[in-house]
């Protein structure tokens, strides 16, 4: 008697992906920044429970990561260049060569997009709230009318080091709006700014980068890059204005080199 025994694919799901200060990213909710870090986090299973699998994850911008041998969870880091909307692809193969390849779009977006996202995100929020009212006065500038000087306008210019003290001037009146208002939780508006700053930096830091060919030049890019970890902790420890203040630190070693 023949007996015929049919491979079952692995069924696989991308579970979430997160920013460096582990907000979820969903596409028309949460976008993500460029040139910040996303943890992507995966999942399958298999009815072949002698099955081997290997896995492959594509973040939709021309990159791939070989996972190589799987067991059950995925875990992967990326970083995009440039913002754009992107379809992560996580492919889980058997070693009879049965696929899963669940998907998760994700909008990913530069310094000025993500303004006008914490933008639109505060509006709602400021009607009765004078300081939230501020705070989106620092990044729109002029608050809905002809665009000034918010950060919004600044980053438009290139004027990176006067747009992140707008930011920080923003976050310092969302601060002050959760301290008039204890069941206000602006943390992911905070957190937004925070690592639209360090985008910003991380910006510069690249610009520097390419432009730089003198010794003193690339010791304020290494001095740079320490002052975007020193952020990094501060926003670890949810010191939002503190991290955007080394941000916009280490935006200020660049200037002249680019
Ligand atoms: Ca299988």
């Amino acid at each position: 008697m023949d007996v015929t025994v049919n491979n079952v694919d692995p069924v696989a799901s991308i579970d979430g992906v997160i920013d460096e200060l582990g907000t979820q990213i969903e596409y028309g909710v949460r976008s993500a920044l460029i040139l910040t870090e996303l943890d992507a986090a995966g999942s399958f299973t298999d009815v072949g429970t002698l099955d081997t699998h290997t896995a492959v994850i594509n973040w939709g911008d021309g990159m791939e990561d070989d996972l190589g041998s799987v067991m059950g969870t995925i875990a992967a880091t990326h970083t995009y260049a440039d913002p754009g909307d992107y379809t992560i692809t996580l492919t889980v193969t058997d070693d009879d060569e049965g696929v899963g390849t669940p998907t998760k779009g994700i909008r990913v977006l530069d310094a000025e997009g993500a303004t006008r996202e914490a933008i639109e995100n505060l509006i709602p929020l400021a009607e009765d709230d004078p300081n939230i009212a501020a705070a989106l006065d620092k990044l729109h500038g002029n608050n809905g009318g002809p665009a000034e000087n918010g950060a919004l306008d600044l980053l438009e210019k290139g004027n990176l080091n006067a747009a992140l003290e707008k930011i920080k001037q923003a976050l310092q009146y969302l601060e002050a709006a959760e301290a008039a208002d204890p069941s206000l939780d602006l943390t992911d508006s905070k957190s937004f700014l925070a690592l639209t700053a360090k985008s910003t930096a991380n910006e510069a830091i690249l610009q520097a980068e390419a432009a730089a060919t003198k010794p003193n030049e690339l010791q304020k890019i290494a001095r740079a890059n320490e002052l975007v970890a020193e952020g990094d902790t501060l926003s670890g420890s949810l010191d939002y204005v503190g991290a955007v203040g080394k941000y916009q630190q280490a935006v200020r070693e660049e200037q002249g080199i680019y």
